[in-house]
């Protein structure tokens, strides 16, 4: 049978696993038809909290706690009937199976947020919000995901398809009444001051949201350097795991290996890699080709040395190897110096990071990853940040079409053609606001956001 916007959905909103309490959402018109047919007290249609025991037939099955919203008045904008049963595998599915058999189907991913958002109750913006909130792996992610699920910044991409629009009307008007000339505004020059400004902004929020997509969805981070350095010893401290083998032979490493570690700001994919050096054996040498291949594909790179072999940081061997990749210079090992040593150390080479993988003294490390994302714009909550990559897209291509309307305007091209582009980049910008009927595309959209991928 398909699947329709009248059908009553359910679905567990938690994990059916074993745990004190599991609960199960109901949402559609016949939401309190259904938790009456398993009931023997009836259960109001009235927002309340109501203990009840449940029955499949004249057999109890729990004592569950049931939460009623009633339409327009819930998450959905429709009759919701949650219930809290006692966790438990069996039981869960019992229930889950109990509630199916009296009319419910069971929801597809996403499907309670696409209904709460086709009723109006949510934008896409706070949609993907509630989605990045509940799989934050960072405090980044936790802080854009609370802010845009509380609608903050709405208003500012409204406030940009207005700007859009009254450029849209002015050119309307140069063009409708050319005999106008002087009327404020459509001059050839305030247009282009005015796109210049949408084009600035449409920018830097591409940019924000990019560089805060990449801080979420992991910097791909080499740890490089010559043998027996302690890559490995890093990637291990640093993922708190014995995940490469570590021994006092050099050229341990042969393949990539590789970790993942949150950060408060961002997420770092870490790849611990073959430490470079002149050898004769095979084996050894497609450690260091995987490497070099790899570093080609650095985001960033965790240059590792000890104390003794400092100087290679200028060695221009390394240097080519790096690029104008971004590289932070570490110091492995400083344990095997006495504090005096390390003070003169770090006087002479303030720009590296000196740490100890074997006693885990990695926080001056740490502070340095945490900083390499950290930017005014991604730190404060000012200012909106777009994390689908639907709506990242999107906005790739509004700023395409500003830019093209901007170089036309330049080449003093016709001004009707110039109003094309802006009228399509006002059509993409209703996409990105979710105002679109398309159902392809908002099924799409809302079929990712499922709990426990
Ligand atoms: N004293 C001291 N020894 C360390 C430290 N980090 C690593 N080591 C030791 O250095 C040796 C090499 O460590 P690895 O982590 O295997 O070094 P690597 O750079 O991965 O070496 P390859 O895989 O051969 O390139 C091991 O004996 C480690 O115990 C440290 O911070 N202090
Ligand atoms: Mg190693």
């Amino acid at each position: 049978m398909q699947s329709t916007i009248q059908d009553t959905i359910l679905a567990p909103a938690t994990k059916i696993t074993t745990q004190a309490i599991a609960l199960l959402r109901i949402s559609g018109d016949d939401a309190f038809k259904i938790i009456n047919q398993v009931v023997k007290k009836r259960v109001p249609k009235e927002q309340g909290v109501f203990y009840r025991g449940l029955y499949d037939g004249d057999l109890l099955v729990d004592d569950v706690v049931i939460t009623t919203f009633v339409h327009p008045n819930s998450f959905t904008g429709e009759n919701v009937v949650e219930i809290a049963c006692h966790g438990g595998v069996l039981n869960t599915e019992r229930i889950l199976q109990l509630i199916l058999k009296t009319g419910a189907r069971l929801a597809l991913p996403g499907e309670f947020s696409q209904r709460a958002y086709l009723n109006g109750k949510i934008t896409l913006v706070q949609a993907e919000g509630i989605n990045d909130l509940i799989h934050a792996p960072s405090d980044l992610a936790l802080k854009i995901g609370v802010t845009n699920m509380h609608g903050h910044h709405q208003k500012s991409l409204i406030t940009l398809r207005t700007s859009l629009l009254d450029l849209i009307s002015k050119i309307q008007v140069a063009l409708d009444y050319p005999e106008y000339e002087d009327v404020e505004g459509v001059d050839a020059k305030s247009l282009e001051e005015n796109l210049n400004v949408l084009v600035q902004e449409v920018k830097k929020l591409l940019d924000r949201s990019q560089r805060a997509n990449k801080a979420i969805s992991g910097v791909t981070t080499i740890i490089a350097g010559a043998p027996n350095v302690g890559k490995s010893s890093l990637l291990n401290a640093l993922i708190n795991e014995e995940k490469a083998i570590v021994t006092s032979i050099p050229g341990t490493t042969r393949d990539l290996v590789e970790g993942v570690i949150n950060l408060p700001q961002g997420t770092l994919k870490l790849v611990d890699t073959a430490g470079i050096r002149e050898t004769s054996n095979d084996l050894e040498k497609m450690g260091i080709t995987k490497t070099i291949n790899e570093l080609k594909k650095a985001e960033l790179i965790l240059f590792v040395t000890t104390p003794n072999q400092i100087d290679q940081f200028t060695n221009p061997e390394w240097t080519k190897l790096f690029g104008n990749k971004h590289v932070l210079f570490i110091v492995n090992q400083i344990d095997r110096l006495s504090k005096k040593e390390q003070a003169k150390l770090k006087d002479k080479y303030p720009e590296a990071i000196f740490i100890s993988a074997l006693n885990d003294d990695l926080q001056p490390l740490l502070e340095a990853l945490n900083s390499v994302f950290r930017t005014a714009d991604l730190d404060s909550t000012e200012h909106l940040i777009l994390t689908s990559a639907h709506q990242v897209a999107l906005l790739k291509q509004i700023l395409d079409k500003l830019k093209t309307a901007k170089k036309n305007l330049a080449n003093l091209y016709p001004i009707d053609l110039i109003n094309v582009d802006l009228y399509e980049a006002w059509d993409l910008l209703k996409h990105l606001l979710g105002e679109t009927q398309d159902e392809a595309i908002i099924d799409n959209i809302f079929r990712k956001y499922c709990l426990g991928k």
